[in-house]
């Protein structure tokens, strides 16, 4: 895939600018440039030095003042810095007034996380995804010093029509791969659903699992099922969705999606193009919601997380929080608020297997709490549905009658109607749906 914009990985030292708006209630900036830092580390470019600066509102041209932004430019060239990155979010008008007049690269937090998109992404569902991303953001921002676009792709002035600009030609390439992109993604989006709609057949319950990045969502479905996902100290470290079957205290099976991380300011082009990926979360039966306690922002994770999920249509499902890492909570007073605000969740450290076991019968109750208890009598000519109910992994109870096959457990909601006519009559006793959980 070519690229539009490929400066961040040629430059090394950054200067990071957080704006504070006194006029806005928002996240704290400096809060936000130690995320950014992070964010911009993971890109491997070092960061060396971050600054805050206040402004009343903001200006059309540079987004702070004129007097302000040269002074930071001259700041920047004299130290020698390659980059600026703004946590805020840049037009693209400002964006090349910057570039224009510092001659240093400059960047906005949405850029420096579509870069980690693009680098973290290996499979084809998750290229195509960043690079639809990636070429929406990038449309606009095309100027004529991104002449490269069509030598790239082995044009050069002829493959211009006549009168187009080099300007209007790239438009153009760029408009025509976001086209095809589309349509490849379309092919991937009905794949997966046919995967979907294979596993749905296996009538199990699902949950996914969801949250901030870096919180430990593939460290715990790792602990919980053994499976092989890299887990690691990066943002981004996950952008496919994986899953796994994991068996409950009560016998119940269970499928277990861990999905990709989510992070304030998350492009909307990302969310909107990873949305074949995030269905995992709308699809699931309940939400497991895996925080950072060591982290003191985590209650904007929270925040966002929420935000992301209803921006998905996903935000009603029934949530099981789990505040990890309590191994690094050095708080004992912060972690007794949340324990006194969260009753429901769960308190764990994955890595020193703390807590999973409270965690897990959690997940066990949301789930009966949801199915319906019922008793059954089958004609041994229906075994068939005997033996779905065994695969759903909610058999209680089994014994063999001389009218038929005695079966008493939780019924999940999409089985239920082909047993319905088999059921004892008053053997139904709970029809509560999940309740929802803080
Ligand atoms: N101290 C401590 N570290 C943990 C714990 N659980 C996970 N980690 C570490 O936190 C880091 C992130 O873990 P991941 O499981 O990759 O996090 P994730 O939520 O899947 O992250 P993304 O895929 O980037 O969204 C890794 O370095 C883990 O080893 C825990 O209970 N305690
Ligand atoms: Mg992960």
């Amino acid at each position: 895939m070519f690229e539009v914009r490929d400066r961040p990985k040629m430059v090394q030292r950054a200067l990071l600018v957080g704006v504070r708006q006194p006029s806005r209630n928002g996240d704290d900036v400096s809060d936000m440039l130690l995320e950014l830092a992070a964010l911009v580390e993971t890109l491997d470019i070092e960061v060396m030095e971050s600054m805050a600066i206040s402004i009343r509102k903001p200006h059309p041209h540079f987004f702070i003042g004129r007097g302000k932004a040269h002074s930071i430019m001259n700041h920047a060239k004299a130290e020698n810095y390659d980059c600026i990155v703004f946590d805020h979010a840049l037009t693209p008008a400002q964006q090349r007034n910057w570039e224009k007049e510092s001659r240093i690269c400059v960047i906005d937090r949405t850029e420096v996380i579509l870069d980690i998109f693009a680098r973290r992404a290996q499979t084809r569902e998750a290229v195509v995804q960043v690079g639809l991303a990636r070429m929406v953001y990038s449309l606009p921002r095309l100027t004529r010093a991104w002449t490269h676009l069509s030598r790239q792709r082995g044009g050069g002035s002829k493959m211009r029509g006549q009168g187009e600009t080099q300007l209007e030609a790239d438009q153009r390439i760029v408009r025509d791969r976001i086209a095809s992109l589309k349509k490849r993604l379309e092919v991937i989006r009905n794949q997966r659903k046919t995967q979907r709609k294979r596993r749905m057949k296996k009538p199990l319950p699902s949950a996914a699992i969801v949250g901030y990045t870096n919180a430990g969502k593939s460290s715990l479905l790792n602990c919980l099922t053994g499976a092989n996902i890299l887990a690691e100290n990066k943002l981004f470290a996950t952008l496919d969705p994986t899953t796994r079957q994991f068996l409950l205290p009560s016998g119940q099976k269970l499928l277990l999606t861990d999905t990709v991380g989510f992070v304030r300011k998350l492009p909307h082009n990302l969310i909107e193009a990873f949305k074949a990926t995030l269905e995992e979360a709308v699809v699931a039966d309940f939400l497991i919601h895996v925080l950072d306690v060591s982290n003191p922002e985590v209650e904007r994770h929270i925040q966002t997380t929420m935000r992301v999920l209803k921006e998905l249509g996903a935000d009603e499902k029934p949530i099981l929080t789990v505040f990890n890492k309590v191994d690094i909570c050095r708080d004992a007073f912060f972690l007794k608020r949340l324990q006194l605000q969260y009753p429901k969740a769960a308190f764990v450290s994955v890595r020193e297997n703390r807590g999973i076991g409270k965690l897990v019968q959690g997940m066990d109750d949301l789930l009966e709490s949801k199915t319906v208890y019922a008793e059954f009598v089958f004609p041994f000519d229906r075994y068939d549905l005997v033996a779905q109910l065994h695969q759903a992994g909610c058999v209680k109870e089994e014994k063999t009658r001389d009218e038929g096959v005695f079966i008493a457990g939780h019924i999940p909601p999409d089985l239920r109607d082909n047993v319905r006519s088999f059921r004892l009559n008053g053997s139904e006793n709970r029809t509560s749906s999940i309740p929802k959980q803080s």
